[in-house]
């Protein structure tokens, strides 16, 4: 199986990469921030719940997250892989992740971390606001808060897949199309 970790800060170009990758090798596309999204718009009591952290800016709670995902996983049946778009977030999602994963006779193959400035990033995150209608978009000082939680509690995840020799990085800057190969270059050269 070919799974995929696609990390980067917010808006780094992660969901956006992500429909170009699922659809050329033909992955499973599992975004935890989509998936808190549709149950905000459902208003399940997770929704109710994630929408509380969402809109400050902080990380939705690990022990949901991990069990949101892992139920999330095992709704595939021998799937040509997953693109986890925006998950693990943590050391403790990563490592969940690695048991989940060993559990299924299978591991993650590569960890691609997207590299925006962070000037490019409140940008986009901000002209994304005006149609997306995300509250943790139109905000700047929520934008400022979701960089630094990144920072402070996301970042060190990249750690975690070098220590396995798992962890590409990848310029993140210029248009859509340049990252795009970028991304498959990197996965057809590994
Ligand atoms: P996410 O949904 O993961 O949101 P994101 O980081 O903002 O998205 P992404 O990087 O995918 O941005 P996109 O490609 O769309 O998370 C939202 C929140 O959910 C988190 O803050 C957290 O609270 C919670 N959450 C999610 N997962 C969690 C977890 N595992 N643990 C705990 N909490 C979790 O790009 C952004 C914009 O840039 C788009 O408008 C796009 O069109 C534009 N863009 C993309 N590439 C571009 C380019 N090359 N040039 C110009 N614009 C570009």
């Amino acid at each position: 199986m070919l799974n995929i970790v696609l990390f980067g800060p917010p808006g780094a170009g992660k969901g956006t990469q992500s429909e170009r990758l699922i659809e050329k090798y033909d992955l499973v596309h599992l975004s935890t921030g989509d998936i808190f999204r549709a149950n905000i718009k459902g208003e399940t009591e997770l929704g109710q719940l994630a929408k509380s952290y969402m809109d400050k800016g902080q990380l939705v709670p690990d022990s949901l997250t991990i069990d949101l995902l892992k139920s999330e996983v095992i709704k595939h049946n021998e799937p040509k892989g997953f693109i986890f778009d925006g998950f693990p977030r943590t050391n403790n999602q990563a490592s969940a992740l690695d048991q989940l994963l060993d559990s299924m006779g299978t591991s993650i193959k590569m960890m691609l971390s997207l590299d925006v400035g962070e000037d490019e990033l409140k940008k986009r995150l901000l002209k994304r606001a005006e149609v997306s209608g995300r509250a943790d978009d139109a905000n700047p000082s929520i934008i400022e808060n979701r960089i630094a939680v990144y920072k402070r509690e996301t970042a060190p995840v990249k750690s975690y897949y070098a220590d396995q020799n798992k962890f590409f990085g990848i310029d993140g800057m210029g248009s859509v199309d340049d990252i795009t190969k970028r991304l498959f270059d990197s996965i057809d050269a590994n």
